[in-house]
């Protein structure tokens, strides 16, 4: 008998097909994996980064808008880390030939104050990249891949307003790609917090102090190439941008 594949052996797949930018079969193509799993696996992935020195740096949640939910043909809400190597600076550089095969989505971020309540909000850019061949996968498949998760860009804090229906667009060399409303996430961002709050307590997530929570995508994702200038403008909360190379 073949001796079972364990948590910390899929999280240890995963995180090599991150090191090397070389996709690997979807974790499920060997059989079902439970959403429990998939969320241990996720955990002992940002284990072994925290084992090289990266720090929690916030939560992410997926799906929470229609047209990434079509998009992937995926559609429950899900739950996963930021560490703070992952974070470029405002006006920074993503090396796309790094990633296996990254997308940028425009989102909005809520910095979390010490009772986990929303302090300041600021336009952002998630980079996504699935570690699965052909960036198809189930839901415990990308639960276990930390919900695809590869950098992010945070633009200007302001005081948290209103964030329920603002104009937010995709720009790539100054050329609009993608455009929404941040009422395409949850109908109304704010509900992020709830959201996560009970993602968090569900499966093992920590709202910190200071920590960042990205609200999830207001529109589909595009994949990113080389030499781009990718922008986000969210308004009334400003833009933020990075460079390929
Ligand atoms: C999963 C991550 C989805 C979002 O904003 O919906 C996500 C994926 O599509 O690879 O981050």
């Amino acid at each position: 008998m073949r001796a079972a594949v364990t948590v910390e052996d899929h999280a240890a797949r995963l995180d090599r097909a991150t090191a090397s930018g070389q996709a690997i079969p979807q974790l499920s193509s060997t059989g079902p994996m439970s959403l429990e799993t998939a969320y241990a696996v996720q955990h002992a992935g940002i284990a072994l980064r925290e084992g090289r020195g990266e720090r929690l740096a916030g939560v992410k949640l997926g799906f929470t808008s229609q047209a990434k939910a079509e998009q992937m043909g995926v559609s429950d809400v899900i739950i996963g880390s930021l560490t703070d190597r992952m974070r470029i600076e405002d006006g920074g550089i993503f090396d796309v030939g790094r990633g296996v095969h990254p997308r940028v989505e425009p989102e909005v971020a809520f910095r979390l104050g010490p009772d986990a309540g929303i302090v300041a909000v600021a336009p952002a850019l998630e980079i996504i990249d699935s570690r699965y061949r052909d960036f198809t996968f189930s839901l415990a498949d990308v639960v276990a891949d930390n919900t695809s998760a590869s950098a992010f860009v945070l633009g200007p804090w302001t005081p948290l307003d209103q964030v329920a229906a603002l104009a937010v667009a995709l720009l790539f060399d100054g050329e609009i790609v993608a455009s929404g409303s941040t009422a395409d996430i949850l109908g109304d961002p704010l509900r992020a917090l709830p959201a996560a709050q009970r993602m968090a307590a569900a499966y093992g997530h920590r709202l910190l102090d200071g920590s960042v929570l990205l609200a999830g995508a207001a529109t589909a994702a595009v994949a990113l190439k080389a030499g781009t200038h990718v922008e986000a403008r969210v308004a009334g909360l400003g833009s933020v941008s990075v460079r390929t190379k």
